[in-house]
C-alpha cells in the first residue's frame, strides 16, 4: 500500500537527517513528509536540501510554532489529497524507531484490518529506554487517567508512533480538531473509537532522544488534561441522557 510518514519538526537540525536516513535504510518503499513549523534552527531549509536530493522526501512549511495536532492535520491533508493509502506518524528525535514501522504496517494489514495502529509502550513486550522517572509516571498516569475517564482499552493513547488506513482518516473530520499538543493524539484515538473503527497496538521500545530537546510543556499537560476529562463528562452525559430517555 502506498504509505507517507509524517515527521514534524521544531528545532529537529540534529536528529532530523539520522532519522531520514534510518528510514530509507528500513522502509525504503514509503515517502515522508517533514511539516515543519519554520524552526528557528534551520530544521526546514535542511529537510529542503535533503528532499531536493531524494524524490521520496518531501515538505511542508508552516508559518510558525503551531503545535503537534495542527502540523498533523496539515500533513494528512497533504497526504489524502495526493492519494496514499497509509498515512504514519513518527517523531524526528528517533524516539519512535524506524525498523519497528514494519511491524506496525504488518498489523494494519493484517486480516482483522484495524482502522488504527498504535506502537505502544504500555503494552506487554512495549518498553522505554532513558526517560527519567517523571515522564515515565506523566505517561503511566496520563493513560490510566484516558482510559477511565473515556471508558476505553487502549493501553497507550498518548502514543505518537501510529499507522491509519487513509480510509480512517476521511472518516473523521479533521478540521475539526482542535488539540494543539500531545492531547491530539487521545483526540484521534478518540475520534477513530466513536466512529466505529478498530485501534490495535504493537509493542514498541521508545528511546528517548539524545540531541535537541523536547517540547513537553505545562501548557500540553494542561490541555490534555482539561479536554479529556471534558470528553468523558460529556460521553457519560449522553450515555446516561441515552439511558434515561429509553427507560
Ligand atoms: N511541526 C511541529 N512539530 C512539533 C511541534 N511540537 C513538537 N513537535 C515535534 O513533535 C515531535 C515530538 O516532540 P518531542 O518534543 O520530542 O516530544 P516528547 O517526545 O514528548 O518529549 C518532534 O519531532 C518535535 O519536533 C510543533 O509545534 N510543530
Ligand atoms: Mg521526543
Amino acid at each position: 500500500m502506498r504509505t507517507l510518514v509524517i515527521v514534524p519538526t521544531y528545532d529537529e537540525r540534529e536528529s532530523l537527517p539520522v532519522l531520514l536516513d534510518q528510514v530509507r535504510a528500513c522502509a525504503p518503499d514509503v515517502d515522508v513528509l517533514v511539516v515543519d513549523d519554520a524552526s528557528p534552527d534551520g530544521t526546514g531549509e535542511l529537510a529542503e536540501r535533503i528532499a531536493a536530493d531524494d524524490d521520496r522526501v518531501h515538505v511542508l512549511h508552516r508559518a510558525g510554532k503551531g503545535g503537534l495536532g495542527a502540523a498533523y492535520v496539515a500533513g494528512f491533508g497533504w497526504g489524502l489529497e495526493r492519494g496514499y493509502e497509509v498515512l504514519c506518524e513518527m517523531d524526528a528525535d528517533g524516539s519512535h524507531r524506524p525498523e519497528e514501522l514494519v511491524r506496525l504496517l504488518d498489523r494494519l494489514a493484517a486480516d482483522d484490518e484495524p482502522d488504527l495502529v498504535i506502537g505502544s509502550r504500555w503494552v506487554p513486550g512495549g518498553r522505554v529506554v532513558n526517560w527519567p522517572w517523571h515522564r515515565m509516571l506523566l505517561s503511566r498516569a496520563g493513560n490510566t487517567y484516558v482510559r477511565g475517564a473515556l471508558g476505553i482499552g487502549v493501553r497507550d493513547a498518548t502514543g505518537g508512533y501510529r499507522a491509519f488506513r487513509a480510509r480512517t482518516l476521511q472518516a473523521v473530520d479533521l478540521a475539526a480538531v482542535e488539540s494543539h499538543g500531545y492531547c491530539f493524539q487521545v483526540d484521534m484515538t478518540w475520534r477513530v473509537l466513536r466512529g466505529g473503527g478498530a485501534v490495535a497496538e504493537v509493542p514498541i521500545t521508545f528511546v528517548e532522544r539524545t540531541a535537541g530537546v523536547s517540547k513537553m510543556s505545562r501548557s500540553i499537560v494542561a490541555e490534555a488534561l482539561t479536554k479529556v476529562t471534558l470528553w468523558g463528562v460529556r460521553h457519560r452525559w449522553s450515555q446516561l441522557r441515552g439511558r434515561s430517555g429509553r427507560s
